[in-house]
């Protein structure tokens, strides 16, 4: 563990806890980890740890009120009383959580009166997908899209041995935000990985091993072709019976060696991956034969196995013609699941990304989250930070994620209320000594954690608290560098939620036309006079009409859609007036040069923190500044120039355009 950043749980963020005696009560696995964070904390800072029920006096109460070995239940109870504080659970991951809590609270955990505070996760699944191989691929590396390295989780062509201590401090971190389940592998599936499920299992369960002590459940990504490629049968279809018995045995071996294990996470008929459609069947057809296997009960217990189906709803052409004006792929996930809406079995759980495309830096919330009332539904964010800097530029995804989280299809129930099958991000993590390449993209994972267990929490309150415990307290100038960052980044690149203009392939970097005449359905439409894709009922797609009142209507006009979607619902001339009072033309030429000068401020900001951080990590942030602010220029110059050529029209300020 030597040289690994801590990140959000330095040995100094123990102190309050290792000062003091604690009693802990209770049994079961988790309780002993939760004994051993104790006990590590106090051997350090002179505390005292007791779990014998010795009479006091304690300071600090940590105690199972459930029956057993109490793993389960997650929520926990906090109070302050006599001088003492207490933390109650039903169940071993509540009083995990519960201790971390105490770690996060600090010595204000200490000071007064206070309680009974009750705190439960709002969703009960907070996931992290892997897109994570074991083979190094040759075009994608070893982490698909990953910033920080290679994986965590693999590395020589297998599941770490001697390093699972780093994927146990990986699981501490985790818990410690709250996360409960991790899926180890990418969901594109190549032919080595996909047999993690059956040959391979013993290496996918040491990791499994690793993570469980801090309550994570194991996932695995699985290809919908297996009982072809694995097991030599002549098809894959999801109505033979050959198919079916295949997967009840394959699954039933996986629950011999992970007891515990999480469910399959399942990419079909999307980007080329094989699927239902090749025979003819729905992909409730896909999914339901997994969530069967996933609930088989020959494991002796009357619940089964208690297995989930995570099927993803990222399906659309990937091979469409950019001449054709009628096919839009942000309608594709919309009219691909909502027919099927109430097919799906109860364990699966359809997991759609919050944009109806892919990731960018501003997208609508995806139509298809409030359209299936009687689906599960999972909302798929992304920590990796593929569209938004690559872990080279800082950009803390809080403020969106939250908006996304925030936002009521209609009136009634919010994104994160709607997310009854979890939350899921792809993961930002790789074998990175800081975890996530840039120091300052932990903060995003932190956020995801902390924003699954809270849909609604403040996302400043969180990224003080992530500052608090990783660069300990005092200082705002950190905050004022992460906050706005999301925005920043979006001001320098693709304007006004129109999205990609990204170098293809490896997504980094201005390339203005570069998916412009491309079959992946990303198209910006500028010519002469004007720009965006018009996505109205009226005379454009029609994608405007697959959200329900008063988000229909108001995405359906130019006059009344927000600013920051305009060119993702409509094509407008330049001069089009913006609601902010500016023409489309002087908003793009304005918002770069502040993009880039915004930048610059935070690289002056950072430079002066120089001696008030850890040294590795001000040289690590330092040199990703270089490099995020030669990018933000090149973007400035790139868009800026691209649209004065294309309108012709000058910058009201006389600024220097290429
Ligand atoms: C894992 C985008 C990414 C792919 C990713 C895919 C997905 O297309 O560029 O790398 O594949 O999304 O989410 O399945």
């Amino acid at each position: 563990m030597q040289g690994v950043d801590p990140a959000w749980l330095p040995d100094e963020a123990f102190r309050p806890i290792g000062t003091r005696r604690t009693l802990i009560r209770g049994s079961g696995p988790l309780v002993d980890t939760v004994h051993g964070e104790v006990a590590q904390a106090c051997a350090r800072f002179g505390g005292s740890v007791s779990r014998d029920g010795s009479p006091g006096p304690y300071d600090l109460v940590l105690e199972l009120t459930g029956a057993e070995s109490g793993d389960g239940g997650e929520a926990f109870t906090v109070e302050r009383g006599d001088g003492r504080t207490t933390v109650t659970a039903s169940g071993g991951s509540g009083l995990l959580y519960g201790l971390f809590h105490v770690v996060r609270l600090g010595e204000t955990a200490f000071q007064d009166s206070y309680g009974p505070e009750e705190h439960r996760p709002e969703s009960a699944l907070r996931m992290l997908d892997h897109w994570d191989n074991v083979a190094v691929h040759p075009v994608m590396g070893q982490v698909e899209r990953g910033y920080a390295g290679g994986s965590l989780f693999w590395a020589d062509g297998r599941a770490r041995g001697e390093l699972l201590g780093r994927v146990r401090a990986y699981g501490r971190l985790l818990a410690a935000c709250g996360i409960n389940a991790v899926a180890v592998n990418n969901v594109n599936v190549h032919a080595t990985e996909a047999h993690l499920l059956t040959d391979r299992i013993g290496e996918v369960a040491a990791i499994a091993g690793a993570l469980r002590p801090y309550g994570i459940r194991t996932h695995l990504s699985v290809t919908f072709a297996a009982p072809m490629v694995l097991g030599g049968l002549p098809t894959a279809d999801p109505l033979d019976e050959a198919v079916r018995g295949w997967w009840a045995e394959a699954t039933a071996r996986v629950y011999e060696a992970i007891p515990d294990f999480g469910g399959y996470v399942v990419k079909a008929d999307s980007e080329g991956r094989p699927g239902p459609f090749a025979y003819g069947r729905s992909h409730a057809d896909g999914a339901n034969m997994l969530a069967a296997a996933l609930t088989a009960s020959d494991s002796g217990s009357a619940a089964g196995y208690g297995g989930t189906v995570h099927w993803r709803a990222f399906v659309y052409n990937h091979r469409q013609d950019w001449r054709d004006r009628t096919t839009d792929r942000a309608r594709a996930a919309y009219d691909h699941f909502v027919p099927l809406d109430g097919q799906f079995a109860a364990n699966a759980v359809l997991q759609v990304k919050h944009g109806p495309m892919d990731f960018q830096v501003r997208e609508p919330v995806s139509p298809l989250i409030g359209a299936m009332p009687r689906t599960r539904l999972a909302v798929e964010l992304q920590a990796t930070q593929e569209y938004t800097g690559q872990q080279r530029h800082v950009c803390w995804l809080g403020p969106m994620w939250s908006e996304v989280l925030r936002f009521r299809p209609e009136e009634g129930s919010s994104v994160g209320e709607l997310a009854r099958g979890g939350l899921v991000a792809v993961s930002n993590i790789g074998d990175d000594p800081f975890w996530t390449g840039h120091p300052l993209a932990q903060a995003n994972l932190y956020t995801f954690g902390r924003l699954a267990w809270q849909p609604d929490a403040d996302p400043g309150g969180i990224l003080d608290e992530w500052i608090r415990l990783s660069f300990g307290p005092g200082d705002t100038r950190l905050h004022a560098i992460m906050d706005g960052s999301w925005r920043t980044y979006e001001k320098y690149t693709a304007p006004l939620g129109v999205g990609w203009m990204v170098q293809p392939g490896h997504h980094y970097g201005p390339s203005l036309d570069g998916y412009e005449y491309s079959p992946w359905g990303t198209y910006h439409f500028a010519d002469r006079d004007g720009v965006g894709v018009d996505r109205s009922c009226a005379t454009g797609t029609g994608y405007a009409g697959q959200y329900p009142k008063p988000w229909a209507e108001l995405y359906e006009s130019p006059e009344t859609c927000p600013d920051e979607l305009l060119l993702f619902f409509h094509h407008v001339s330049y001069g089009h007036m913006l609601r902010s009072g500016k023409t489309v033309i002087q908003h793009i030429y304005d918002t770069h040069f502040e993009g880039v000068e915004e930048v610059e401020e935070a690289r002056r900001v950072w430079a002066e923190l120089e001696g008030l951080v850890d040294p590795a990590r001000h040289a690590r942030v330092t040199e990703r500044f270089e490099e995020q602010l030669r990018t933000a220029r090149e973007w400035r110059d790139q868009v800026n120039s691209y649209f004065f050529r294309k309108s012709g029209v000058a910058d009201a300020h006389g600024r220097r355009i290429y």
